[in-house]
């Protein structure tokens, strides 16, 4: 496959906090970083995602007397799992694994700062209508066509793919450059999700075999 001058690396929260030893960890989560190093010279743009989250978070179990981690809880907005406090603004936790080495990335775009909803699409929030931006940055630009790597593949990587998609731009996940949290068949739900929305999966080997 063939990357082209509008084609653009969007790159998922490869944060501490997702990675091992970190608040919610993917398990090998830190393996995303050398597939990722081996695709990023293929693109001319590459754009970083940040999950960035006041303290009170309500994606937070603490937020919510009485509930643990991996609870679910009815919001304004739908379901929202609850995850162990992760990725609070100006943390280390928060901080860019420190392995990823991406200077030439072009923007960094922050998403989940809003107390009272969750953000795990790149694109829009999880009331699936209020915008980070980025949908009008790629416009403005002329970037077309979104491959994505990073964490975690059943939740901010897939929800983005999705959006993506929802936006009428191609989209293709980077299989091997990604890695699933996978709670309560969230593999399997998305994957579904996928094959409707026409999301692709590629190892990024097609790609750099055929440069
Ligand atoms: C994510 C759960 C909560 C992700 C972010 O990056 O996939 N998952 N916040
Ligand atoms: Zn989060």
């Amino acid at each position: 496959m063939l990357i082209d001058p509008n084609d653009v690396l969007l790159v998922i929260d490869v944060q501490n906090d997702f990675c091992p030893g970190g608040a919610l960890a993917v398990p090998r989560g830190d393996e995303v970083i050398a597939p990722i190093h081996r695709i990023a010279p293929r693109f001319q743009h590459i754009v970083l995602t940040q999950d960035w989250h006041p303290p009170n978070h309500f994606s937070f179990a603490a937020s919510h007397p009485g509930k643990q981690p991996y609870d679910s809880i009815d919001l304004p907005y739908g379901t929202q799992v609850l995850w162990p406090p992760h990725c609070v603004q100006g943390t280390r936790g928060a901080e860019f694994h420190p392995a990823l080495h991406l200077p030439q990335a072009e923007l960094i775009l922050r998403k989940g700062f809003r107390t009272q909803i969750d953000s795990y699409s790149a694109f829009f929030e999880n009331d699936h209508s209020t915008p980070t931006g980025l949908a009008g940055y790629l416009r403005e630009r002329g970037l077309t066509r979104v491959f994505l790597a990073g964490l975690a593949y059943d939740y901010c990587v897939g929800y983005s793919a999705l959006d993506a998609r929802r936006l009428g731009l191609p989209a293709f996940i980077l299989r091997d450059a990604s890695r699933a949290i996978d709670l309560n068949g969230s593999v399997a739900a998305i994957e579904a999700e996928f094959a409707i929305a026409g999301v692709a999966i590629l190892e990024s080997s097609e790609f750099i075999e055929t440069g």
